[in-house]
């Protein structure tokens, strides 16, 4: 049985998506990142990374949200898209993994948690703005990023798509619908499929810390303690 290592964040929901829409049996297991559980010795056994998500899948183990992604396609032969397609799923997937999903983490960073740099703040909200119209362009052309099908490049871009509209982050202004209504309209149609209902209750049950202490500053930003690397 599949276990998916969880906390209720862009990237792991990806999985979650992916897991529903699959149908495949998984367990979830929490993994506190306020408290710290993701450099725990055990969890750095199945992600060396220290984030979340993982997945172990009887005695196999894979980390990083988009690896797990085309691990599973892979495995299920679903949501990659016709032959045709493929090479531009690819493509829409790594510009999530590599830019849309880092940028957007980097802006909610500076915006949120350390408001002292007002240039990372320009420069990664300025950012964020982009890969948008990017999507845009894209989503006026074609309904889905890899063309006709609905696929794993989706299910990622979709994660943080769906954060920048739930935290009000640019999306939700007066200027979001006006800038990116086809990221809208893209959104919506995703967000109503009952596998990305259902992958938004996922973890609901667990009990994690959502108080932002001392210990959770030095959980998600060792770097900025000396010796906590
Ligand atoms: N490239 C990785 C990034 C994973 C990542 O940054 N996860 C965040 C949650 S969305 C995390 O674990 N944060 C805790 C930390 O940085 O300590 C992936 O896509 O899985």
């Amino acid at each position: 049985m599949i276990k998916l290592y969880f906390h209720h964040t862009p990237n792991p929901v990806k999985v979650a998506i992916m897991l529903e829409e699959t149908g495949l049996a998984y367990d979830v297991i929490g993994v506190d990142m306020y408290k710290g559980d993701q450099h725990a010795p055990d969890y750095r056994a199945i992600n060396p990374n220290g984030k979340v998500p993982a997945i172990t899948d009887d005695g196999i183990t894979v980390f990083d949200s988009n690896a797990i992604l085309l691990y599973l396609a892979e495995k299920t032969y679903r949501f990659t898209g016709t032959a045709a397609e493929r090479p531009a799923m690819l493509s829409w997937l790594m510009f999530t993994a590599s830019g849309l999903g880092p940028f957007t983490g980097q802006a909610v960073h500076f915006t949120q948690a350390h408001t002292d740099s007002s240039y990372a703040t320009h420069r990664y909200s300025r950012e964020v703005e982009r890969h948008l119209t990017v999507l845009e362009k894209r989503l006026a052309a074609v309904p889905y990023l890899a063309g006709s099908s609905y696929t794993i490049a989706d299910i990622a871009a979709w994660a943080w798509v769906d954060y920048l509209v739930r935290t009000g982050f640019v999306l939700s202004g007066a200027a979001g619908p006006a800038r990116w209504p086809q990221v809208l309209r893209w959104h919506q149609d995703i967000s109503a499929r009952p596998a990305v209902e259902r992958a938004r209750a996922v973890g609901k049950s667990l009990t994690l810390k959502s108080a932002v202490d001392e210990q959770t500053m030095r959980a998600l930003f060792p770097q900025n303690f000396e010796g906590a690397l």
